[in-house]
């Protein structure tokens, strides 16, 4: 039986819009009010005033140094299972769900909240473990300067065969839901208990962190309602995209490591989570809207391997957040959006009524898709209330199929980071190898070595029990020095000409710097003024990324490309910052420990074996 979402406060009433609807003259000088940046306790959260929120909170509060105001506590429950999904219309095909829906229930809470997460793990024969993807979960005062350390990324061959087999505190690293990291998985039959604060607001997602899980759908949508930095009437909620296979995620995960071709293309896409197909069945996903209103829409990249471009025919729409981030808001006909990274973005319904396709390209130049061979538009249909129930014949700008980041991102709140560096030790090489071995297994590796974690023994369990005794390839990299500022330098030196969407946990880095080829090593070109901050972001195909932030969090803090094939692949490292202050930082471990024992349990009566990083 499907567990049911136990208790949900909606504190929403601002939300609604009465009256009659406002002619689009009104609507078109309804800009963003957003010219005074003081938090301001006078003013009500509303259409006009979205910049508002709380007494001393609003749009202008840098919600990385002042915990937001304390809210109301919600609960989910959410159940894993092993079932079928027909999301184009093209037939059955094997899937793992939540709570027997894809996308999974949509988490909704307020700035400041509680939120209280059930997950059951009911498959009969995987673990699980779910993360709750862009949520930091501290809040600190960096300072001081910042020190240098590097990454390389590149390629060889690797060892035979992976099997490794060796109340609580709000915001901290063991709520992260990262199996061998920040706990021991979920075993089957069995239920582990998240709690985290929100402390940023915005859009996001949940999925699973177990192998290449997500991919067999194992994944939902998070609201966190907030003040905004554009001005609408009404919140459409969230529209996930993302790349469709017919086969299972595991077969695809299985072949892709063993093939030097790299994984198949998808065979279609989903737009909140349905799409037609390419023999004419399926359907696509309708967004009604009255006129002459403005609407926020929460686009999320949630795809497996697939870079988006998006646009409304005719919709040229506001861009107000990237991530958690609110930016300064800008207008855009196209956006891009690599996998993990979400936009919230503005519409205003002031086109003849009609049909208009929410037209959806892709990142050709970084990946294909099966669908496209049958010509057929991508995307979902956004429809004005009473119009024909008909595809539209809306054309639209030009979608482009390049792979890389939005620029010129400009946090609303500004911050820096300190434009002194000092050099450092170590280096993070981003590398691919072909295994040597009978198995031949295909693996990324970071400075020579690729991430492989031990699910019964998690990083977090060894630094719990006061041990540094952590394996190779767990990939540990050091922050030791409270407050500090660390610039990662992450070059690519592989053969293999992939972008890679770099998504940070615990944590938004800010992007110093960005290129193809070496970095020079100078400052020349680094931006330490308000540069863009996130918490995933591309690193360029045979390039490189400056990223910095500050030890201000104590945990095990995994990165990793969100390409789920490459995190397979052990492209991920972990941070172990300010290790010593962990244990005391994290308080009860009783749910932590009962995991482990559970999963410890389960352990040897396995069916499968681990056959990849694990994450
Ligand atoms: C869906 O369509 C493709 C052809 O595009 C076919 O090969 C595939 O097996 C079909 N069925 C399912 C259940 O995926
Ligand atoms: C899901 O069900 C299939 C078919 O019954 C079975 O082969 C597979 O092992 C199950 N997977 C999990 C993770 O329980
Ligand atoms: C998870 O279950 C799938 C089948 O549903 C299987 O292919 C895969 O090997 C399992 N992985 C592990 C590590 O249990
Ligand atoms: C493959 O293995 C051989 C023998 O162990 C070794 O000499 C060679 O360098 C390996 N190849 C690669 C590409 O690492
Ligand atoms: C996507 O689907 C969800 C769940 O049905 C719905 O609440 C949401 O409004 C849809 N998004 C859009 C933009 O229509
Ligand atoms: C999602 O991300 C992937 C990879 O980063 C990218 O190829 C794809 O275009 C993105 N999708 C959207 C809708 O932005
Ligand atoms: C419709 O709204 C957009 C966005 O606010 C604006 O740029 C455009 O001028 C408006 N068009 C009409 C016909 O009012
Ligand atoms: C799992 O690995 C163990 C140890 O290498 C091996 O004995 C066992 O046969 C493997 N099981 C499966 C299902 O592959
Ligand atoms: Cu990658």
């Amino acid at each position: 039986m499907l567990l049911n979402r136990v208790a949900y406060l909606l504190s929403f009433g601002s939300l609604a819009i009465a009256g009659a609807l406002p002619p689009s003259r009104v609507i078109a000088e309804r800009q963003a009010s957003t010219s005074s940046p003081v938090p301001d306790g006078q003013c009500t959260n509303g259409p006009r005033t979205r910049n508002c929120w709380s007494e001393g909170f609003s749009i202008a509060t840098d919600f990385d140094a002042k915990a937001p105001p304390a809210g109301k506590t919600v609960t989910y429950n959410l159940e894993v299972t092993n079932t079928t999904i027909n999301a184009d219309g093209n037939g059955t095909k094997p899937a793992m769900l939540i709570n027997n829906q894809y996308p999974g229930p949509t988490i909704r809470a307020a700035w400041g909240d509680t939120v209280i997460v059930n997950v059951k793990n009911s498959l009969q024969h995987n673990g699980t473990g779910i993360h709750w993807h862009g949520l930091r979960r501290n809040c600190g005062s960096p300072r001081g300067r910042l020190q240098l350390l590097h990454m390389v990324l590149s390629s060889a061959p690797h060892r035979s065969s992976v099997n490794l087999i060796v109340e609580p505190q709000l915001n901290t690293c063991q709520h992260d839901g990262v199996p061998g990291i920040t706990e021991c998985p979920i075993a089957p039959g069995k239920t582990r208990q998240y709690i985290f604060r929100a402390t940023q607001f915005g859009t996001s997602w949940y999925h699973s962190h177990w192998s290449a899980q997500y991919g067999e759908g194992v994944l939902g949508t998070i609201i966190i309602d907030g003040p905004a930095t554009a001005n609408y009437d009404e919140d459409l909620g969230v529209l996930p995209l993302t790349d469709y296979y017919y086969k299972p995620a595991f077969e695809i995960n299985e072949q892709a490591q063993l093939s030097r071709t790299g994984p198949p293309a998808p065979d279609n896409i989903l737009v909140n989570g349905t799409h037609k197909n390419g023999r004419g069945g399926g359907s696509y996903s309708k967004i009604v809207v009255k006129p002459n209103k403005k609407y926020r829409v929460r686009l999320i990249n949630t795809s497996v391997d697939t870079t988006f471009h998006v646009s409304f025919d005719n919709h040229p729409f506001t861009v107000m957040t990237s991530d958690f981030v609110p930016v300064k808001s800008f207008v855009a006909s196209q956006l891009t959006l690599n996998i993990g990274q979400r936009y919230d973005v503005v519409i205003t319904t002031n086109q003849t009524a009609g049909n208009y396709w929410f037209r959806v390209g892709l990142g050709t130049d970084c990946g294909d898709n099966n669908i496209l061979d049958s010509g057929i538009p991508l995307g979902a249909i956004l429809r004005y209330e009473g119009q024909p129930d008909v595809d539209p014949s809306s054309t639209g700008v030009t979608l482009a199929t390049h792979c890389n980041d939005e620029e010129g991102l400009v946090p609303f709140v500004p911050n820096s980071v300190p434009a002194s560096i000092i050099p450092g030790e170590a280096a993070l090489a981003l590398a691919s190898k072909q295994d040597n071995s009978t198995e031949n297994l295909f693996r990324w590796t970071i400075d020579g070595s690729s991430l492989v974690v031990p699910w019964t023994q998690p990083s977090l369990k060894t630094t719990l029990e006061g041990s540094d005794n952590f394996h190779r390839e767990e990939n540990i990299y050091r922050m030791p020095t409270k407050d500090k500022w660390y610039l990662w330098h992450i070059q690519q030196r592989t053969p293999i000409p992939l972008p890679h969407p770099i998504h940070l946990h615990g944590h938004d880095f800010y992007i110093l710097g960005r290129g193809t080829g070496e970095w020079d090593g100078t400052t020349t070109g680094l931006n330490f003024q308000n540069p863009t901050r996130r918490d995933t972001a591309m690193l360029p195909s045979r390039g490189y990324l400056l990223m910095a932030f500050p030890a201000d969090n104590p945990g095990l803090w995994v990165m990793h490309c969100h390409i789920a094939w490459h995190a397979s692949q052990g492209l991920s490292v972990q941070f172990l910052e300010r290790k010593d202050e962990i244990k005391g930082a994290i308080g009860s471990t009783a749910e932590f420990d009962k995991g482990c024992r559970e999963w410890n349990e389960y352990w040897p009566t396995r069916v499968y074996n681990q056959t990849d990083s694990g994450i």
